[in-house]
């Protein structure tokens, strides 16, 4: 409809900076929302004809900026099965958002992106106007500008797709990973998008597998008297910091008319209609990157301080879909400087917590004597995941690891093409767990046998299988999920009966820093081998390694240009506190 084209184009390019040149990155496109107007118009349109080349499938259009401080927002594009936006359609969206110099030089730009991907869905299929369909699933976080962003969204795409059958449901304040969600079950249970609704999909789904997975291991316990459950908990309290994003808001719904769930359960930081506090001293990756207590968890530990002990922490981040664990125990006197905090910080990240799992599915697999070579498990880390993580599953548990780039859609590419069971998570605390097909198949196919074989083989066995079996509803395998996620974690550690200082003691983490560099241009740092080495500028790399190589065996220390922020990263592990400092500050210093 080129009338309203044009129109669109000349209303949202009202705060154009014409100079500005977007990139649809590892997380779509993320800048501060003034420069998003644009960026939202052209995007829509790009989610339209995605959806419109694959018949109709529904797309999800997610705007957020997640961890970033409330002032950015962004928006990315979800495929009809809750993955990432594929690559080719990603060099669309990065085409079209910078095409807008004039209205003919984008419309040339939209023909030319019709032509390959729409048009040619039609000729190749037959297609009829009457096939053409579009379905889009619009989600959003609590930030002050998604209102504004998401209303450009379903202008955008009711009026440029007018003359088609276009559904746009809008779900509002959602996660992320509910987003991926609700997409991909729209997509698989052939549903009418209108029709979508959290309270009869997604909340049931998790808790009922969580459920399940406790009536399985405590068979003595009955299941109406669902309270006594919490005395296997192996942990006091659960407490969870939103970092007062829409986690809070989510979460509180899931669990708002179950009394058992808020039994063990605390929210704090759980501010979401203040958007001024998004990420503020708290959420996941304010307490991974400064290895320390988010805002307000002090406080409680004051007042109640004896109980705190025993409590699980963890912190979402402001989309929900990064989580990391953390603890307190007691000092020695000697330990503490500030005599006001007598508690010791421990932080269980993404990588404790993909070996946790990995652990896990790997006793699973033997209990229901399933061997390697039936089903492959594997973990799949980035370069940030800690040295010591690393070592632990390769000569520890012998299970095999890969790293890829940073970015989920990298990790979940190997995960999916490498493995049956596949593990994978960012140091960050972003991840899950993927099962392929075959993992379905063994499950049903070994049952099968046992309940044949008459009752001859252990119980144990049977156990194992459905614990397998109830893990692969609990996870969600469309992407990293918060909520999900942890409750995978605390499933684990209630079975196994650990609590969080047994899952810290199974590997140390080396000490690690990671800074940020602000440089002229972060494009000229261009990376091989899963980030772990600098390619260009030329030479650079062989000066990190001199000096990397001071630091002894352990040390490791590696650049890499950010994909969400104007600036270059440095990572350094070492033996000592002290020797990681000074080997960060050195490379920090090289890079500048
Ligand atoms: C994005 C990625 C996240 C990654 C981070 C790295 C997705 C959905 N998100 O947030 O996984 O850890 O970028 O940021 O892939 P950086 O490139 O600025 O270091
Ligand atoms: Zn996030």
């Amino acid at each position: 409809n080129k009338e309203k084209l044009k129109e669109l184009y000349s209303k949202f390019l009202k705060n154009k900076n014409a100079n500005f040149e977007y990139q649809y990155g590892t997380a779509g496109f993320r800048y501060n929302h003034t420069l998003l107007d644009p960026v939202m118009f052209t995007t829509s349109i790009i989610a339209g004809l995605r959806s419109l080349t694959l018949g109709g499938k529904a797309i999800g259009i997610m705007i957020t900026a997640s961890h970033n401080p409330p002032q950015d927002n962004g928006v990315k594009i979800v495929e009809p099965m809750g993955e990432m936006l594929v690559e080719s359609w990603e060099f669309y969206s990065t085409q079209l958002a910078n095409s807008l110099q004039t209205f003919e030089f984008f419309e040339k730009k939209l023909c030319d992106i019709i032509n390959v991907t729409v048009q040619k869905t039609i000729i190749e299929n037959s297609l009829t106007k009457n096939d053409l369909k579009l379905n889009i699933v619009l989600g959003k976080d609590s930030r002050e500008s998604s209102d504004r962003l998401a209303e450009i969204v379903s202008t955008t795409i009711t009026s440029v797709f007018s003359n088609l059958k276009v559904k746009v449901k809008d779900l509002g304040l959602v996660t992320t990973p509910q987003l991926h969600y609700l997409t991909r079950y729209a997509n698989k249970e052939e549903i009418d998008i209108t029709t979508l609704k959290l309270q009869s999909t997604y909340f049931p789904h998790f808790k009922q597998a969580f459920i399940e997975l406790l009536k399985l291991h405590y068979k003595e316990i009955d299941p109406a008297q669902v309270r006594d459950y919490l005395s296997y908990f192996p942990f006091g309290k659960l407490v969870i910091d939103c970092a007062n994003g829409v986690g809070s808001y989510q979460f509180d719904q899931m669990i708002k008319n179950d009394p058992w769930f808020q039994s063990f359960v605390e929210i704090i930081n759980d501010k979401y209609l203040v958007p001024s506090s998004l990420n503020v001293n708290c959420g996941a990756d304010y307490v991974k990157t400064n290895q320390r207590l988010p805002e307000n968890v002090n406080g409680l530990l004051t007042q109640k301080q004896g109980a705190s002990l025993s409590n699980l922490y963890c912190s979402f981040d402001g989309d929900a879909d990064r989580v990391v664990f953390y603890y307190l125990n007691e000092m020695e006197p000697s330990q503490f400087d500030d005599p006001h905090q007598k508690q010791q910080f421990h932080l269980l990240d993404g990588d404790k917590i993909s070996t946790m799992l990995a652990k896990f599915f790997h006793d699973i697999l033997a209990q229901a004597k399933i061997s390697q070579d039936e089903l492959k498990l594997g973990v799949v880390q980035t370069a940030y995941a800690n040295g010591s993580s690393t070592l632990y599953l390769k000569d520890n548990l012998k299970i095999p690891a890969s790293c890829t780039k940073t970015g989920v859609k990298h990790l979940h590419h190997e995960a999916v093409s490498q493995y049956d069971i596949g593990v994978y998570f960012e140091a960050n605390g972003h991840g899950t767990v993927i099962f392929s097909p075959k993992v379905y198949k063994v499950i049903e196919a070994k049952l099968e046998s046992i309940h044949k074989s008459s009752g001859e083989r252990v119980p144990k066995e049977i156990v194992a299988l459905k614990t397998l079996k109830l893990f692969t509803e609990l996870i969600n395998q469309s992407v990293g999920d918060a909520i999900s996620d942890m409750l995978s974690v605390i499933a684990v550690l209630i079975i196994s009966q650990k609590n969080a200082e047994d899952w810290n003691k199974e590997y140390k983490d080396l000490p690690n820093r990671l800074i940020k560099v602000i440089v002229d241009d972060r494009t000229v740092f261009k990376t091989t081998n899963a980030e772990r080495q600098l390619v260009s500028p030329r030479g650079l790399q062989e000066k990190i390694d001199g000096i990397v190589a001071k630091y002894g065996p352990l040390a490791r220390s590696f650049v890499r240009a950010s994909g969400t922020e104007d600036a270059v990263r440095v990572y350094a592990e070492a033996k000592s506190t002290e020797e990681v400092e000074a080997l960060v500050a050195e490379v920090g210093e090289l890079v500048k």
